[in-house]
């Protein structure tokens, strides 16, 4: 088993990314899959689903059960992203992607903040780790993610020649978990294959950058009071109750 030095050193100064076996057992990430697809075509009948060509996002993640609360604060990945991001990052996301046979490729890119900014990006802090979640086993055929290794270290936007030339396709067992850093360049292969690939995305952030989605979104307040500190932290509810707070001032003492 690798050290988390080690695959902190990976993720820095090696390929960018690393990937993490057996975080789930195999019929763990079948049931996970399972109560994605259901998640998904329920807010396909609700409209509520977000989807682009042959590939569905279902946000919110935390609020949608409670095996979710479990898997954003997973002890086996806990360590290296604290070690990367301070063990005061926030939460930026937590959603399931869901490639269905005949998807493409969604684009090479970075991970947000950076494809917000201006290049060259910098080296430190870093800004975001990405997890990818393997609910099926990631094939040569299924719509593995690729990573072209080492990118991290250029601060630049992605180069399509070169992506092509020598992008890595991630394959991997059920239950893995790849982290990657969010400089890497990266894409998602075609899915040439018969069935839907489903991955969980984490991003982290470090707490100074604002979260891409709205750690609120689809909130539920079962969710929030049953919350150990580390998942109140990711969600940011040191700022979250410094707003009620002012909001509550503001009610009864005015904006004096
Ligand atoms: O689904 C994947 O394999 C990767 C998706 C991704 O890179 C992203 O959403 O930023």
């Amino acid at each position: 088993m690798e050290t988390i030095a080690n695959l902190v050193d990976e993720i820095l100064d090696g390929k960018g990314y690393a990937l993490i076996p057996d975080v789930l057992s195999v019929a763990q990430a079948a049931e996970v899959r399972s109560l994605i697809i259901k998640l998904a075509d329920l807010e396909r009948q609700t409209g509520k689903l977000f989807v682009h060509d042959q590939k569905e996002r279902v946000y919110g993640l935390i609020y949608k059960g409670e095996i979710f609360e479990q898997i954003v604060q997973h002890p086996a990945l806990m360590p290296v992203l604290e070690a990367i991001l301070g063990d005061d990052m926030h939460l930026g996301d937590l959603s399931a992607h869901i490639l269905h046979p005949g998807a493409v490729s969604m684009g090479t890119h970075v991970d947000y903040p950076y494809w917000a900014m201006k290049p060259p990006f910098p080296a430190n802090p870093v800004m975001v780790l990405q997890t990818i979640w393997m609910l099926e086993d990631f094939t040569e055929a299924n719509g593995a993610t690729l990573i072209a290794p080492g990118t991290q270290r250029t601060g630049l936007p992605p180069d399509p020649s070169n992506f092509a030339e020598t992008a890595e396709k991630i394959t991997g067992k059920a239950g893995s978990v790849v982290i990657s850093h969010g400089l890497c360049w990266h894409d998602t292969a075609p899915n040439l294959s018969l069935q839907p690939r489903v991955a969980i995305l984490g991003n982290y952030n470090p707490k100074f950058i604002h979260p891409i989605q709205d750690p609120m979104r689809d909130m539920q307040q079962a969710v929030i009071d049953r919350a150990s500190p580390k998942l109140k932290q990711l969600l940011g509810m040191e700022f979250q109750a410094a707003l009620f707070n002012t909001i509550k001032r503001i009610r009864t003492q005015g904006w004096d």
